[in-house]
């Protein structure tokens, strides 16, 4: 604190305009990497985070809730994919990087990047309780000099209506004494391409000051760092980013429903479109939507469009399309039975792969295990096949993964490809398999009378 001390002490002599004196002496301090940074929230966001501050020097401090994540941060040993086992214990060794549950860490930091999750309640409103949790720790905690950056998914207004009040209670002036702003996280887990370091950081702040200083810290750790007028328009930029792919996917979805009715190959119109060399990008039809951003996102939007009074009708439909895909898929695979002189009840169905997207352990809001739910309430017996993933519960029950055999699909009335793994062996699935009905499209390598696709 003596720092303080003297930088107050030092603007009394000049008439008491301390104001800008923090802000250099931040800048300073994260220009010569000396800035003590803290993350708070150790998931798929922050811990990446976290180590590309570490990785240019910075001393970081990691704040997280469960003690399970500190103790596996602490101790080296890393639990996001993105993130090797090898790079973290690194960082820790070389005092870069450490963990802690205790927020009054934060007294001592002088950056503070929030990375908590942002879900939905059940009646699909925001749910911000743990960024208002993480933040009103900030303002137990908060001192002059210190930039809070939040970076959870939100609607547009939060970092303005609700993050700012509850910082300004402790009688600090934004802008003046500490410094806040909006950087939307862009993380996509698993992609080797593109990681925290590449991706461009879109970043508003709520004064000129506050993205200023926000753009210089993360123009130390990320390589093209993209300031924007406010932070309302930095929340507004990831929600199109993901309503984006939303609604395009459910205008796939739109077209499967479509061709099939019209006795069309949507598969192939896609193919075929993609010849476009301009103006088209491929979205592809599939069981449903997954995942915790893309069906979570849009409703940040339309909550906050509805309450000042706009109908984001085209965004809501598309999350009505979409939800439909699992039932869809049921009944598709009701017909192809239905062909095959089979009835739904009692037929043995195996789903290959249960998670949202494919190469990937997470079973967040997947479709798979919306369409296995249908097929077992229709009567049908069902079992699965992931090997990323070792069990899921499917109304109550606890399933465990089958090994992928030819004896196990031979088995089988209908193989069903719910996620498309790299991994799988296809030529085995088509080989063994009486019938296939392939939502991703992951045997067009494979064609067979055995095969029906979405
Ligand atoms: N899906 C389709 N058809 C498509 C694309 C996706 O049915 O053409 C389904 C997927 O199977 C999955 C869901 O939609 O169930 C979401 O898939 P996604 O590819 O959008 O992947 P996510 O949910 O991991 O989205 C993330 C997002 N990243 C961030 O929010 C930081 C998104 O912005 C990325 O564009 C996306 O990864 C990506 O491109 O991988």
């Amino acid at each position: 604190m003596e720092l303080l001390d003297e930088i107050m002490s030092l603007s009394k002599e000049r008439g008491g305009s301390h104001r800008p004196l923090f802000a250099r002496e931040l800048k300073e301090k994260i220009r010569q990497r000396t800035a003590k940074v803290g993350v708070v929230g150790l998931g798929y966001v922050g811990l990446p985070l976290a180590i590309e501050m570490a990785r240019v020097g910075f001393e970081v401090t990691g704040i997280d809730l469960v003690r399970e994540r500190v103790d596996s941060v602490n101790s080296g040993i890393s639990y996001i994919p993105d993130v090797t086992g090898e790079v973290l214990l690194s960082a820790v060794s070389a005092n870069k990087f450490r963990a802690t549950q205790a927020l009054a860490a934060a007294e001592k930091l002088d950056t503070l990047n929030i990375c908590v999750p942002t879900p939905l309640r059940k009646n699909k409103d925001p749910d911000l309780s743990y960024v208002i949790a993480a933040v009103e720790a900030i303002r137990n905690h908060i001192r002059p000099g210190q930039l809070i950056i939040l970076e959870s998914t939100t609607y547009p207004g939060t970092t303005r209506e609700v993050v700012l009040p509850i910082l300004e209670e402790s009688g600090l002036k934004v802008g003046r004494d500490f410094f806040l702003a909006y950087s939307p996280e862009r993380v996509d887990p698993g992609n080797q391409d593109y990681t925290t370091r590449n991706i461009p950081k879109v970043v508003g702040g709520v004064t000129p000051r506050c993205a200023e200083i926000a753009v210089l810290l993360y123009e130390q750790f990320v390589e093209k760092a993209l300031p924007v007028s406010s932070t309302d328009c930095a929340e507004m930029v990831k929600l199109l980013e993901n309503t984006f792919r939303s609604v395009n996917i459910a205008l796939a979805n739109e077209m499967a429903l479509t061709c099939h009715t019209l006795g069309i190959d949507v598969w192939e119109v896609i193919e075929a479109a993609k010849s476009k060399p301009f103006g088209f990008m491929p979205f592809y039809p599939g069981p449903g939507l997954g995942g915790h951003c893309i069906p979570v996102d849009p409703y940040y939007l339309t909550w906050r469009a509805k309450m000042n009074g706009c109908e984001p009708r085209l965004i809501e439909l598309a999350g009505h399309i979409n939800n439909q895909m699992p039932g869809f898929t049921v009944l598709g695979i009701a017909d192809a039975l239905n062909e095959r002189r089979k009835c739904l009840k009692g037929a043995k169905i195996l789903g290959l792969g249960v998670t949202y997207k494919r190469d990937t352990n997470d079973v967040r809001e997947s479709p798979a295990l919306h369409v296995l739910e249908g097929l077992r309430k229709k009567g049908a017996s069902i079992c699965f096949s992931d090997p990323h993933v070792s069990s899921i519960v499917i109304r109550g029950q606890t399933v465990k993964s089958v090994e992928l055999t030819a004896d196990v699909l031979q088995s089988m009335d209908c193989v069903a490809v719910l996620t498309d793994h790299s991994t799988f062996d296809y030529s085995l699935i088509a080989k063994h398999s009486s019938l296939i009905f392939d939502t991703r499209n992951a045997l067009k390598d494979f064609p067979n009378s055995n095969l029906v696709r979405l």
